[in-house]
């Protein structure tokens, strides 16, 4: 059963572990988002992309969240050292895979090749894919000016309001030729427990044209009113939509036929199957390796029993 899930940030990242555990190899893609990508010291940094990579190559560095495990931070003291700003927490180990990245791009591969190539090195069975080769760059507008993804993220920790987001090169990127393979292909496309806002809407901005309403499967990244990990719920909110799970089903309705809520969330199920999606009530926690399997395996499950 071919399965390609859109992921963007840490929910979508983990249910894709699962997937991949439940999955026979080559069944599973995993187109992610490159808005959050930032050029830094002339390198690629891509976080959605990466985070991906490491956690299905099981070099996740679950402690911060972000980049490889067992990581040293010599070559930012350095540049600290030399008067660069040190905000952005660039890993001597994860220097290592944006060096080969960038390498890669240097002899003419594409980001999406360079990300294949990436995948093969580490010996992954899923292919993991940029949602384009085009540079896309989320642009967070505040009263202070406009930031770039990370300045928001990281430097300025999500603290200012976020009064609008724009997608640089959005209009002139087109899908990565995988992707939309990936896509089209797919029995079942799921989009994971992400941001809707900021890393699923430039991921369907670009491959909405090939996703099939009856063949998506969304799940809420909001539980009981909360996002798990991140600033989903804030930016919802900023943003004026409803920073529930049944806000986030109003954003996908018109995408995706299925929907899946966490149980703290089951009196929201009249109003999802109201907006002409099937609901699906689980336990959508993921606190584990256990958890992302159990996740993965209900994700199937239900979809299976839909009979699409
Ligand atoms: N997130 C942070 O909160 N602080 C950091 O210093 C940081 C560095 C970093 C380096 C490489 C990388 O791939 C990701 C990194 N992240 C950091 C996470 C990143 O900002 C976010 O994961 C995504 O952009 C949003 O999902």
């Amino acid at each position: 059963m071919r399965v390609t899930i859109l992921a963007g940030g840490t929910g979508a990242a983990r249910l894709a572990c699962g997937l991949a555990r439940v999955l026979a190899p080559g069944e599973l893609s995993v187109i992610t988002n490159t808005a959050d990508d930032e050029v830094m010291w002339g390198l690629l940094v891509c976080p959605d992309t990466d985070a991906v990579l490491y956690r299905l190559a099981g070099l996740f560095n679950e402690d911060s969240g972000f980049g490889v495990r067992d990581e040293s931070f010599h070559a930012l003291e350095m540049l600290g050292q030399l008067g660069e700003p040190a905000w952005f927490g660039l890993g001597d180990r994860d220097l290592g895979l944006h060096l080969l990245r960038s390498t890669l791009r240097h002899r003419g591969a594409s980001l999406s090749q360079a990300t294949a190539e990436i995948g093969r090195r580490l010996r992954l069975q899923v292919a993991v894919i940029p949602m384009s080769d085009d540079p896309v760059r989320t642009r967070v507008a505040t009263d202070a000016g406009e930031l770039s993804f990370q300045e928001w993220f990281v430097r300025s920790r999500c603290e200012p309001p976020v009064r609008g987001l724009r997608f640089d090169g959005l209009e002139q990127a087109v899908p990565a030729p995988a992707a939309v393979g990936a896509v089209s292909g797919a029995d079942l496309v799921v989009i994971g427990p992400s941001n809707p806002l900021l890393s699923i809407d430039p991921i369907c901005a670009l491959l909405g044209p090939h996703l099939r309403r009856e063949r998506v499967l969304a799940v809420s990244p909001v539980v009981g009113g909360r996002a798990l990990k991140g600033p989903t719920v804030a930016i919802m909110a900023q943003l004026g939509e409803d920073p529930s799970a049944l806000g986030v089903a109003r954003h996908y309705a018109a995408v995706a036929a299925e929907f899946v809520l966490d149980v703290a969330d089951g009196a929201l199920a009249d109003g999802v199957s109201a907006l002409g999606m099937r609901p699906h009530v689980l336990d959508t926690v993921m606190a584990d390796a256990e958890g992302e399997t159990h996740l993965a395996g209900e994700v199937l499950r239900v979809w299976q029993a839909a009979g699409r």
